[in-house]
């Protein structure tokens, strides 16, 4: 009986069972029901070697966009800053990011505070094995392809240290270490 069961949860994953399975078929129907992450970036050093050092992902939720994912190879224990930039460029070692995206023209700011950047985001900091996670929802963005609080085809930024999350414009997280262009997934 366990056996039959574990192969009937199986193939409600599949496309071949859309009978017995009435969540499939809805599934199907509608734009992005499973919340999957819709916009992914991968994030490289801006230091001329290229080297990848993580994946952050963005989906749909309520009230917001959920960011998440992890970075590696940083230095254990260390904590550092990550915004979304406005402009989705990592040329010049970052620098062509441009500032934090800031669609009302707000002050920068703690994410968590409503008149801050849209593109602030909290400090990550690594953990012994040098990987730094991120699980945020910012209420501030959008995921969609278009409109003016989207962030595709912006950029997310690695600092080089933490975000004090009151200096002006950036928190004073210093040189920009990594890049990434946000995509679709
Ligand atoms: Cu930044
Ligand atoms: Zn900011």
């Amino acid at each position: 009986m366990k056996k039959m069961m574990l192969a009937s949860a199986l193939l409600c994953g599949s496309a071949l069972a859309m009978t017995g399975c009435q969540s499939t078929e809805g599934q199907l129907k509608t734009g992005n029901p499973l919340n999957q992450p819709v916009l992914k970036s991968t994030l490289k050093a801006v230091d001329g070697s290229n080297q990848e050092v993580g994946q952050i992902f963005l989906r749909p939720v309520d009230g917001g966009v959920q960011v998440y994912g992890k970075l590696m190879n940083m230095t254990p224990g260390s904590t550092v800053a990550l915004h979304i930039h406005e402009t989705g460029s990592c040329a010049d070692m970052g620098k062509a990011a441009g500032g934090h995206f800031n669609p009302d023209n707000k002050p920068h700011a703690h994410p968590d505070d409503m008149n801050g950047h849209a593109g602030d985001l909290p400090n990550l900091t690594a953990n012994d094995n040098g990987v730094a996670t991120i699980n945020y929802v910012n209420k501030k963005i959008s995921a969609a392809e278009a409109g003016k609080y989207s962030v595709y085809r912006r950029a997310f930024i690695v600092h080089a240290s933490a975000d004090d999350y009151t200096s002006q414009p950036a928190g004073a997280s210093g040189d920009r270490i990594a890049c990434g262009i946000i995509e679709k997934n």
